[in-house]
């Protein structure tokens, strides 16, 4: 049976190194801030951003929620960001994703100060990364790298093979993987809806990365034995027997694939939290680039 990677364990040692962080940054005045924008009432959502902001209290950040009704306009919202732009309490904001129909994601993306882009998800940003400059890297693929590298699976010379090419978790992922870089250097695969035999390539992988956002469709039989897997998918299922009606499965069909891999990372309990733990982290390094430059300039 496969070895359990459990990301909520490592997200848990991440925050205790960042509330000694924190710690130093407010006795030198600096508060670290974080405001989380949501639009609309998606469940999923509401369960995220409560789950981002109470981490962020919890280590002493700053940090503030803005819940707008779903029928709020782009205007209103590019409005927001940018009374958040000008704020100088406010280190790192997001605007949670998905936003409702009335407004298009990449103009609010847009608008959002690099500086403050917590999520990566600036073009600016996105450039910086192709280009190995120092970035804000998106929270689900960061998360990924470093829980690889806290369970001594480091991508280094490895077959990391990604099923997803989502432009907040496959694409960076397979960025930063290939680069020369410490807990990176990786052969890295992207495959797609427009790959042929997904199998073919997943059956190669040492390290799979599954992040398709459909549940179970990565199944034992299209792993390489001794596979280390990262299950990124978080999907709700029908489940009349629960208390709530569904219950939460990743992309990877869990029962089968652990019979096959070495190591693989659960879903709850995974990357999700992984992804929290990132976000903190982008605060602080957003926090102490303002403060930095607000001392000597
Ligand atoms: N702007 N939008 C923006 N930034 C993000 O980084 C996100 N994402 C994705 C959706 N939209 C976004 C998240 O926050 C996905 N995501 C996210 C974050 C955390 C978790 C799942 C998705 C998580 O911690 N999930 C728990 C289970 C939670 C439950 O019970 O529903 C887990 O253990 O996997």
């Amino acid at each position: 049976m496969a070895k359990i990677i459990d990301g909520k364990q490592i997200a848990q040692e991440i925050k205790d190194e960042l509330k000694e962080k924190i710690k130093e940054l407010k006795s030198s005045g600096c508060v670290p801030g974080l405001t989380v924008v949501i639009v609309g009432e998606d469940p999923a959502s509401q369960i995220y951003v409560r789950m981002k902001t109470k981490a962020s209290q919890e280590l002493g950040i700053n940090s503030e929620t803005i819940a707008l009704p779903a029928g709020t306009s782009q205007t209103r919202l590019l409005e927001l960001v940018d009374k958040l732009n000008n704020d100088d309490s406010v280190h790192g904001m997001l605007v949670q994703l998905p936003l409702p129909d009335q407004i298009d994601e990449d103009v609010i993306i847009n608008s959002i100060s690099p500086e403050k882009d917590v999520d990566g998800f600036h073009p600016l940003n996105r450039g910086r990364l192709v280009a190995a400059e120092d970035t804000f890297v998106p929270c689900t693929p960061l998360g990924i790298q470093e829980m690889l590298i806290r369970s001594n699976f480091d991508p280094n010379g490895k077959h990391v093979v990604i099923v997803g090419r989502s432009k907040i978790v496959g694409m960076p992922l397979a960025i930063m993987l290939a680069q020369k870089k410490a807990g990176a250097n990786a052969t890295v695969t992207l495959c797609h809806t427009g790959t042929k035999d997904i199998s073919h390539f997943t059956k190669q992988a040492d390290i799979l990365v599954a992040a398709v956002g459909r549940p179970e469709v990565i199944k034992g039989d299209m792993l390489k034995e001794g596979a280390v897997v990262i299950d990124v998918g978080v999907n709700r299922v029908n489940a009349p027997e629960m208390e709530k009606g569904y219950r939460i499965v990743g992309d990877v069909e869990f029962e089968s694939a652990s019979k096959r891999a070495a190591a693989i990372s659960p879903v709850p309990g995974g990357v999700g939290p992984m992804t929290i733990a990132m976000l903190l982290s982008n605060t602080v390094k957003a926090a102490s680039n303002f403060c930095a430059s607000s001392s000597t300039g």
